[in-house]
């Protein structure tokens, strides 16, 4: 937690009050704070207003205009027991509006419940980007992270490069060996993959069912074609047997790429359609290799 205030001895007061709860930034000024919520992203902000240099209020108007810090809680902790002030802090986007001189118990009961709040609120915003089977990035995260980075290649004028993977014959695997073996394989399959990826920009994505994707940035055809093949022998080496398979008697994948340059005209579904069309040549000619 973020602790704005610019008197030594309050600083220490809501301290002594909190330390247990949270581990304590401490701030002087407004600036200071700025900086501290940029870099260390706090799970709360204990913001008082009447400060040297920038006021509270200003800071907690510039930090709700950042994308990176307008989730963060802010509570003002203010001497300024006007209704009036209450309202414009309210207003604002804090959270909430405590006056001094502060009851010290219930400073901690509202910073408390604060924390917990919060800490439900990231749980969460965590969760709805992950695939609840897998662990690995969901459908929504990928939607969003091609958008992204389609617009972004697109003033970059640099390649952007899509892998789709699909299990073989997984359903097959599943009438065989049963769901719950099926499940136990499609986390084995994603662990597989994530591990496949070299560099921090690259994602890979339950796109849905037995299929995944790998959005790969600034990806030529070759760093594709090298990835893709990691890839499926990676699977392969997991060594699961898929004795049903009319491929190969052990579980395998097939890959569908492509690779495109974003231009204005046209958007990122075009890379979706080219790379689902070369998965379907995978399929048609044999399963277990690789189409880009
Ligand atoms: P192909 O080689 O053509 O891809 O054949 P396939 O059997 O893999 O493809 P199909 O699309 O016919 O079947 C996909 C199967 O994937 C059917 C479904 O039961 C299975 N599947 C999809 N999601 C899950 C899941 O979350 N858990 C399990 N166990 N199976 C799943
Ligand atoms: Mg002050
Ligand atoms: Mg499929
Ligand atoms: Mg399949
Ligand atoms: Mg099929």
């Amino acid at each position: 937690m973020l602790l704005v205030e610019d008197v030594e001895l309050n600083r220490e007061l809501a301290a002594i009050e909190l330390e247990d709860l949270c581990t304590l930034i401490p701030a002087a000024d407004a600036e200071q704070a700025w900086e501290l919520a940029l870099a260390e992203l706090p799970d709360l902000i204990l913001l008082d207003v009447c400060l040297p240099g920038m006021n509270g209020f200003e800071l907690c108007r510039k930090l709700k205009e950042e994308p990176l810090t307008q989730d963060i809680p802010i509570i003002f902790l203010t001497a300024l027991g006007d209704a009036q002030d209450e309202e414009e802090g309210l207003n604002l986007g804090a959270m909430d509006y405590i006056r001094k001189p502060f009851s010290p118990p219930i400073l901690r009961a509202r910073v408390r419940n604060h924390l917990l709040m919060e800490r439900q609120r990231r749980q969460l915003a965590l969760w709805s980007r992950l695939d609840g089977l897998t662990g690995i990035a969901n459908r929504r995260t990928f939607d969003h992270q091609l958008k992204w980075e389609w617009r972004h290649l697109r003033s970059r004028k640099q390649p952007l490069g899509l892998l789709l993977v699909d299990v073989d014959e997984f359903k097959a695997f599943n009438d065989h060996f049963g769901h719950l073996a099926g499940d136990e394989v499609l986390r084995k399959v994603a662990r597989t993959l994530h591990r496949c990826l070299q560099r921090n920009d690259d994602l890979v994505a339950r796109y849905g069912g037995e299929e995944f994707a790998a959005l790969l940035p600034q990806t030529d055809r070759q760093g594709m074609s090298r990835l893709a093949e990691t890839m499926r022998a990676a699977v392969r080496d997991l060594g699961i047997e898929h004795p049903v398979s009319t491929v190969v008697p052990h579980l395998s994948i097939s890959v569908g790429g492509a690779n495109l340059v974003p231009e204005d005209i046209g958007g990122a579904h075009e890379l979706i359609d080219l790379a689902d069309k070369q998965l379907y040549l995978a399929k048609a000619t044999g399963r277990n290799r690789i189409m880009l």
